[in-house]
């Protein structure tokens, strides 16, 4: 039955046969799939018998083939049935009865808790007004008609403080716009016509790892091509180990150094594109300066040593820095330049660092003193972009609350809301913040405690009654961020609703997922819009929410709207019967950038200049009035800055060994990180070069424990060469489990436990990635 998937509509399977061919007992199938925040969304089967779901399949609406793949689900996504029965799930509305993060909770009626809701949201509103109720940050539930009913919910209501960037990309995304206009990137199907890909940071194989994730298209077109590829990270990554021909490894945070240094090279050898250079770019060279600049600021003068600093970023400079030999600069810096094209890319590890921004800029500039941005074959230096064709969200009023922080300091909108400022703290829309936070919305996120830094911080502040005085979960756990609630409402999951949901990073090959049938509701679980609906009633606007309709209806709703912008998404009920509409990228593949390459006069870039600006003015005049700590660094040029820490927390003989996170196969952050299967498959645990762990005597298996000044945990060790010596690697989002009101120590292995709240300087992101750490053996 094999469909061609260029655009098509796939039928639901109707026969009772598995993946192996073989007919099953009795069951029959009903759609559905994974929609935890992994950047793939897997098609799921789910054989039932009566309303038991008894088993999962992955994808077989069509058949792999040279045109197009199943959707296929990894270990998470197949083990979704353990997350839906789990015991632990929860069932019915809870109250807090104990101190707030003490998990001392009572259930009780949905009239109560949803009363409960109504009359503090009411009294928060009136007491304070709408800025102080805030939606924080969440990405467990992807789906385009469900989340957005909150905040169509609170902008009916008067509005709320809002945020912006997420915990994701914030520092490139605040970055790269000042070179390029945007941030773009072909996408990874070009890479076929390359001759070489170098990847910084940028861990697909597991970051983008199930089917209907983009590394498939990468590792296609690598194949293809035989294409050379070197992968650039701390660790020897399973990208690496899937397709690199070399691995550098790097300190963490000096991207920026070796980017230097390779530039340094190319540019005493005679080898960047001079012509694309004088061409297309601002401020490489002292010709093409902006007449703002003073002499010897433009990058070429950096780079050489007659700029300020007077420092050339000679490789054995940068060799001090990275820990990458002089001897491999040189020769990378050559191969660089010899490959034509070639695709310089950057995941989003080197960028979730306290110098991120820089980082990212430092790292894009190598495409572009190479030529190579524009062209089929080569890239931005930016993260590989994906093939997107649905945006659908739930409709509603504007947020009425012109005041906006950004995602990343929503404790410090609590701790200090007052004192929030647009010069000190990114504040948006306003100078100041009126007052802080004092109503929190945590819909489907872990990020109050888990996945936010500096959890034993955070504690701190939520335990005080006086600063957030209201705090609401809707999950399908107890999490570690639903204990600190007032509140918690059981949701009912995507699987369990009428749910519509894009893909969100498919290489070149986009597709919709609409579920028609949906498991069963057990215990008092209900959707969000239910929820809200029944609020909006107490609060006198109900009719003005629902505007009469179910969850199905307002799901055509949206679906209709976004069909009325792209006619050539099929008509909802035919969606809805077949459940997965695909369509492969009609150019094959992203180029970024390509119409300004052919022609930049009648293509600018959306860059002041109209130009690449390597030298950016821009960014000078937006953060005039920015306040800066004196280890800040945002510059004109992109220049290596070193990372910076808080005062007090870097003493390297305290914590000698660099830590870093990275996101890990076996969850999506926290999602799927409470399924004991999934552990026994793969372990957590803290990578450790022998060089680091043999004079602590800490051997492989064993646990250790982890300190860094804002906390400790316990781990088991991983002794392993796939790192660098003198740094650790910690997977993000295992659950935090401590005595909060004992010792703190953290048995769950979180790696928030140990990170800081210090935000970066330009977008006010996390720097999640940046830590200095100690470990022991434990005991
Ligand atoms: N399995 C799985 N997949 C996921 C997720 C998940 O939780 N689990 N989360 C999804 C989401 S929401 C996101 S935002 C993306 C995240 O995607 P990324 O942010 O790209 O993922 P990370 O693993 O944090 O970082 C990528 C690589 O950068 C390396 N790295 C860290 N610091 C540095 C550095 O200073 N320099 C260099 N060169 N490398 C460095 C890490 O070792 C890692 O191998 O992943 C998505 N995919
Ligand atoms: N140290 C460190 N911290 C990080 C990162 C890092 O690299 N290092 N990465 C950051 C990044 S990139 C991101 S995107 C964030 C992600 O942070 P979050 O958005 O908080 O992601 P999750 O931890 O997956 O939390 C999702 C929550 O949604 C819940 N959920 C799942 N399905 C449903 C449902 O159907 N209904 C309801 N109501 N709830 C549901 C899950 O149980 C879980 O509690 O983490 C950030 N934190
Ligand atoms: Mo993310």
């Amino acid at each position: 039955m094999f469909t061609s998937a260029k655009t098509s509509l796939s039928v639901q399977p109707e026969k009772l046969v598995d993946s192996y061919g073989r007919v099953s007992d009795g069951t029959r199938t009903v759609f559905g799939y994974c929609s935890v925040n992994c950047e793939g969304r897997c098609i799921l089967n789910f054989h039932m018998k009566g309303d038991e779901l008894v088993w999962v399949e992955s994808d077989r609406s069509i058949d792999d083939g040279a045109d197009a793949r199943q959707i296929r689900a990894c270990l998470r996504g197949r083990s979704i049935r353990e997350w839906i029965n789990h015991a632990e799930r929860l069932s019915y509305p809870l109250r807090r009865v104990g101190p707030r993060g003490s998990g001392r909770f009572e259930r009780v009626s949905w009239d109560e808790a949803l009363d409960l809701i109504a009359r503090n949201l009411a009294r928060v509103v009136e007491t304070y007004g709408n800025e102080a109720v805030y939606i924080n940050f969440a990405s467990g539930v992807m789906c385009a008609n469900i989340m957005g009913f909150l905040h169509r919910f609170m902008n009916l209501y008067g509005g709320c403080l809002d945020g912006y960037g997420d915990y994701s990309h914030s520092q490139i995304d605040a970055a790269l716009p000042y070179m390029y206009g945007a941030r773009d990137a072909n996408t990874p199907s070009d890479v076929r016509h390359s001759k070489l890909v170098v990847l910084f940071g940028d861990n697909s194989f597991e970051t983008k790892m199930c089917g209907g994730g983009g590394s498939v298209h990468l590792k296609d077109a690598l194949a293809e091509a035989d294409v050379r590829t070197i992968v650039i990270d701390p660790r020897y990554s399973e990208t690496a180990a899937n397709c690199a021909d070399e691995w550098v490894a790097i300190r963490p945070g000096t991207d920026g150094a070796l980017a230097a240094a390779l530039a340094y090279v190319m540019i005493e050898e005679g080898l960047v594109d001079a012509a694309f250079l004088a061409r297309y770019c601002v401020g490489y060279d002292e010709d093409t300066l902006p007449s703002s600049a003073p002499p010897g600021s433009s990058y070429k003068s950096y780079i050489m040593g007659a700029g300020p600093d007077s420092c050339p970023k000679t490789p054995q400079w940068a060799s001090a820095t990275t820990g990458v030999p002089v001897d491999t600069i040189v020769k990378l810096a050559r191969t660089i330049a010899a490959a034509k094209p070639c695709a310089i890319c950057q995941g989003k590890g080197p960028q979730r660092h306290s110098n991120g921004e820089q980082t990212a800029r430092a790292i894009a500039m190598l495409a572009v003193l190479t030529g190579n941005v524009g062209i089929s074959g080569g890239n931005t230096g930016s993260d590989f972009e994906t093939y997107r064709f649905f945006e659908g969200d739930v409709p509603g009023p504007d947020n009425p609350v012109a005041a906006a922080i950004p995602v990343f300091l929503w404790t410090d909108a609590i701790a200090r809301g007052p004192q929030m400022t647009a010069a000190e703290d990114g504040v948006r829309g306003v100078d100041r913040l009126r007052c802080g936070i004092k109503f929190l919305w945590n819909y489907a996120g872990n990020t109050i405690i888990n996945q936010h830094s500096n959890i034993n911080r955070t504690h701190d502040i939520l335990v005080d009654e006086d600063g957030c005085e209201f705090i609401v979960a809707i999950d399908t756990f107890l999490t570690a961020s639903a204990r600190y609630a007032d509140v918690v409402l059981p949701d009912l999951m995507p699987v369990e609703q009428p749910s519509l949901i894009a893909n969100d990073w498919a290489g070149d090959a986009g597709y919709v997922l609409m579920n028609s049938q949906y498991l069963p509701a057990r215990g008092e679980r209900r959707t969000l819009y239910w929820m809200l609906s029944q609020l909006a009633e107490r609060l006198g606007f109900g009719e003005a929410f629902t505007e009469g309709r179910s969850e199905e209806e307002w799901r055509q709703v949206i679906y209709d709207q976004a069909r009325a912008a792209d006619p050539d998404l099929p008509p909802y009920d035919e969606l809805l019967e077949v459940g997965v509409y695909r369509r492969d990228n009609p150019d094959g593949a992203h180029v970024a950038f390509k119409e300004f390459r052919d022609d930049p006069e009648g293509h600018p870039l959306d860059t002041p200049s109209g130009k690449i600006e390597v030298y950016s003015e821009k960014i000078l005049a937006d953060t005039a009035h920015f306040v800066l700590r004196d280890d800040e660094v945002i510059s004109p040029l992109p220049v290596y800055a070193p990372l910076t820490f808080e005062p007090g927390t870097a003493d390297r003989e305290r914590f000698p060994l660099q830590l870093i996170g990275y996101h890990h196969r076996s969850r999506a952050h926290s999602s799927y990180g409470s399924l004991d299967t999934i552990k026994e498959r793969a372990r957590h645990q803290l990578w450790i070069n022998p060089v680091d762990a043999v004079p602590r005597a800490i051997e492989d298996g064993e646990e250790v424990e982890v300190s860094t000044a804002f906390g400790r945990l316990l781990i088991e060790a991983k002794v392993t060469e796939r790192i660098m010596p003198g740094v650790i690697a910690l997977g993000e989002g295992a659950w935090h489990r401590a005595d909060m009101e004992g010792d703190r120590l953290d048995r769950g292995g979180c790696i928030n436990t140990l990170t800081s709240s210090r935000p970066t300087p330009l977008a006010k992101g996390n720097p999640q990635h940046t830590n200095c750490a100690q470990v022991r053996k434990a005991g």
